[in-house]
């Protein structure tokens, strides 16, 4: 026999490799293999969950040989590397993303039925990691599926809490907190590495020395000292081997025990030292938007940026670069301030630890980082009081004082004699106690600033930053959000990607710009019927979801009207209450009015500390008590609160919608990104010209969209104007009788007091324009009522949605970010053994 004769006879066994194969047989053989190696639990005895676990260590043994290679193909070609540095990620459950996107979900499903399971049951069980509070944790986790998707080198550093954001229970319809206790039963995706810990100093002081060339320097004695271990998480790319890594860090004591205090009896004392390192990455901050100036939540940034930083500066040096040369191998993402700390770290290394001069280390710092601002609201920009940030990092508030006279004397240069400015400009901000602004220190810090929308971008130049914009022109940019079609379409709603792929093919999926063949077909019946269908299907589903969880009976074809987001005044969530208030009043009226049947549902958790969303939860809720109950409203509105409103649950929302709630006071809401979710899965949006809301309808076109309300510019005039809200009050009869209504204690069993806050703040205040907005939007949502009532015209509009969308696929904003700022090329991972992914 040749070489070649036994290679072909070799080949014709089809021997796979258990930990590699990717049929059906060998996939069941791997889960009995992990259920009894890994579980060590056999069949009788295992329960689902044991199950789940088998299957996610199988799947993610198919991602390590890809993961290996592409760390290996990075370090042997020398590439450059994305790092996105976020406080927050929201990647979602992990098990059924990587079926899809490893192409093996039939596989998978076969096995494991084979074995007398289901697979949705075990997919049920993760436990998904609630590491965010809301867009911007989502955002991170979208552009992480997008660079792998793409084959751009990222790694995604962050923080492993150990606590993510609360699950939210509703009692006596109110929110109540839980801890969300992830880590539990067990994490199957991470795998720690101990060995690559690296050591994080706090607090103490600094001392100048001349070193061996007579070069003054300095050196920081701190006060405590605590390891960072990373834990690392594969992100796998749709369809190509590539799997980047997000890397989170947790606190741990360098030693388990201070020996010293041991050794003279203070045991107690001895394991204090642990406790208070490990509190470090206890828990998430579940503050949406507006900071909480704590000192904990400066020590978790500082934590993860200066494990972050020391680690990519290893990774450089390993792979023989010089140091000077690392910011053409590597391109720092900002998410937002929460990392800006960044700048004075890589300073501080590059000029302290490295011995690098001043200039040469700004230069690389400089043209390393690049920050995206999330937020215009004043109360989320991030400051420290001088005298916190000084005793926690003494030597950085040297290094922000000298980037701050080098940043000014330039300044001065351009701006003569105007004290203004340079106040303006400055990274402290003075008068009363003193506070380092994050987002300055951010902008001079970086060589590309971007807003999140084109709106939020031109806010930014003519607002927050406009001293900035005025400077430095060039650095300014808009990339627009966007979420990714594999988790939010192919994998929530399975029915609509067969039917779209049937039609148009599977492109789409990392060409979103392909949904436009979908056009033609919205002027075909046949397909809008088909259509209907599925979207009825879709319903269906959550109806029964929340039939089964709630006890409460929905129409699966009234219009299912949603507002699913964080609860803030400025998403306005009271406003849509205040229409369903309106339509509840109308039908009391007169009970043979002949209204669409609603279904408004909706899903948000309230920051545990802000009054006034959870006092918005016990409305909605209130209001549904009423409303849900009343006989003379024959069912024709419904209202529910979908409790814990996260990744998981947000995964059975978006599908079913009929309209997608995007009400935010015009220039408030810097994108949204739930917006994009809501029109991809064939909603249509009722909507204020706010963040991305503008793109979106602009993509669809305008008759495809129901706009209200005023415009930011309009609310900017109407302030300026003095704005009184009781006028609205007293010269709109229905509007003062939904707000009466309230008041007088009919939705909180006859006690005025309850919504009292909440009332007086619309009469008195109402910052957010809601008395403004109210008739525009009733009459926007009356149009609404109607065009559903033609049912046929209501799909032929969705599928123009959908068909339009194509641009809002965090594919095309990854793509931007790469020409735009980061300049970094894909590079493909070929797998030399084993078995490719599939094409
Ligand atoms: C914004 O409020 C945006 C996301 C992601 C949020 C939201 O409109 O879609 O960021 N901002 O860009 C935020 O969380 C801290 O700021």
């Amino acid at each position: 026999l040749s070489p070649e004769h036994i290679t072909e006879i070799y080949d014709s066994f089809h021997i796979e490799d258990d930990r590699t194969g990717l049929s059906s047989e060998t996939l069941q053989r791997a889960i009995a293999d992990n259920l009894y190696y890994i579980q060590g639990k056999f069949p009788e005895i295992a329960t689902l969950y044991d199950y789940y676990m088998a299957v996610a260590y199988t799947v993610r043994d198919r991602l390590l040989h890809r993961w290996i290679n592409t760390v290996k193909t990075y370090r042997e070609q020398d590439v450059k590397v994305v790092c996105y540095l976020s406080a927050e990620y929201l990647p979602g459950p992990h098990l059924e993303n990587n079926l899809v996107n490893l192409g093996i979900y039939d596989q998978v499903q076969q096995a494991v039925e084979s074995s007398g399971l289901d697979l949705r049951s075990i997919l049920a069980q993760e436990e998904e990691p609630g590491l965010g509070n809301g867009g911007l944790g989502r955002l991170a986790a979208c552009y992480m599926d997008s660079l792998a998707t793409l084959e751009i080198p990222a790694i995604g550093y962050g923080i492993r809490y150990e606590y993510g954001i609360f699950d939210q229970e509703i009692r006596e319809g109110w929110q109540v907190e839980i801890t969300d206790k992830w880590l539990r039963l067990g994490n199957p995706w991470e795998i720690p590495r101990p060995e690559n810990a690296v050591e994080v100093k706090f607090g103490g002081y600094t001392e100048p020395y001349t070193d061996d060339q007579g070069d003054y320097r300095v050196r920081w004695i701190p006060h405590q000292v605590v390891n960072g271990i990373p834990y690392d998480t594969p992100i796998s790319g749709y369809r190509v081997n590539t799997t980047s890594t997000m890397r989170l860090w947790k606190a741990e004591a360098p030693e388990s025990f201070d020996f010293q205090a041991f050794n003279v009896g203070d045991y107690y004392g001895a394991v204090d030292a642990k406790i208070i390192s490990e509190n470090l990455t206890k828990v998430l901050y579940p503050n949406d938007e507006p900071i909480q100036g704590k000192q904990l939540r400066l020590e978790q940034q500082y934590f993860f940026v200066s494990c972050s930083l020391q680690n990519l500066l290893k990774i450089h040096l390993l792979r023989g670069d010089p140091i000077e040369t690392f910011h053409e191998k590597f391109v720092i993402q900002l998410n937002d301030t929460h990392p800006a700390i960044g700048v004075a770290e890589l300073m501080r290394l590059l000029v302290d630890e490295y011995l690098l001069h001043w200039q040469k280390a700004w230069d690389i710092t400089q043209q390393a980082f690049a920050y995206t601002n999330h937020t215009l609201l004043p109360e989320a920009l991030e400051t420290w009081p001088l005298n916190l940030f000084g005793s926690l990092l003494p030597r950085h508030l040297e290094i922000i004082y000298e980037i701050n006279q080098r940043f000014l004397d330039q300044v001065r240069l351009k701006y003569l004699g105007n004290p203004d400015k340079l106040a303006r400009l400055s990274l402290i901000e003075e008068g009363g106690s003193k506070r380092i602004r994050m987002a300055h220190l951010a902008c001079v810090g970086s060589h590309a600033i971007n807003g999140v929308a084109a709106l939020h971008t031109e806010l930014l130049k003519e607002g927050v930053l406009k001293d900035f914009y005025d400077l430095w022109p060039h650095k300014f940019t808009n990339i627009t959000n966007g979420v990714t079609p594999r988790r939010w379409m192919v994998l929530i709603n399975p029915r609509l990607t067969q039917l779209i792929t049937r039609e148009i093919g599977e492109t789409w999926i990392t060409q979103l710009e392909d949904f436009k063949r979908l056009e033609s077909l919205a002027e075909d019946p046949a397909f809008r019927q088909e259509w209907r269908r599925v979207k009825r299907a879709v319903k269906q589903d959550l109806a029964d979801y929340i039939q089964a969880h709630q006890g409460l009976t929905l129409n699966p074809d009234s219009i299912f009207d949603i507002q699913a987001k964080r609860i803030h005044e400025y998403k306005r969530q009271h406003l849509n209450v205040l229409h369903i208030i309106t339509l509840y009043n109308r039908i009391k009226h007169n009970p043979r009015l002949a209204v669409p049947p609603r279904t408004f549902i909706f899903g948000g958790k309230a920051a545990p500390g802000y009054q006034m969303a959870k006092l918005i939860i016990k409305l909605i809720t209130s209001v549904g008590e009423v409303v849900n109950h009343d006989p003379d409203i024959c069912d024709l509105i419904k209202v529910v609160f979908l409790p814990d409103f996260n990744v998981t649950n947000s995964q059975r929302i978006y599908p079913a919608a009929d309209l997608s709630e995007q009400i935010s006071t015009a220039g408030k809401e810097a994108s949204g990104t739930g917006n994009m979710k809501f029109s991809m899965n064939g909603a249509l949006t009722i909507g204020t010209l706010d963040g991305a809301n503008i793109e979106i309808r602009e993509a669809v076109e305008a008759d495809n969209f129901f706009l209200f309300g005023h415009t930011s510019e309009d609310i900017v005039d109407l302030k300026a104007q003095g704005y009184v809200p009781k006028t609205f009050y007293n010269t709109n009869p229905a509007l003062k009788e939904a707000i009466d209504l309230i008041a007088s204690g009919y939705f909180s069993h006859g006690n005025r007091a309850l919504f009292q806050p909440l009332v007086d703040q619309l009469l008195q205040a109402d910052p957010y324009c809601l008395l403004a907005d109210y008739q525009s939007y009733i009459d926007c949502q009356d149009q609404v009522g109607q065009a559903f009532q033609d049912q046929d015209t209501w799909t032929k509009t969705a599928i123009l949605n959908v068909a339009r969308i194509g641009r809002f696929s965090s594919d095309r904003a990854i793509r931007e970010y790469c020409r735009e700022i980061w300049w970094v090329n894909p590079v493909s991972i070929h797998l030399e053994e084993y078995q490719q992914a599939k094409a």
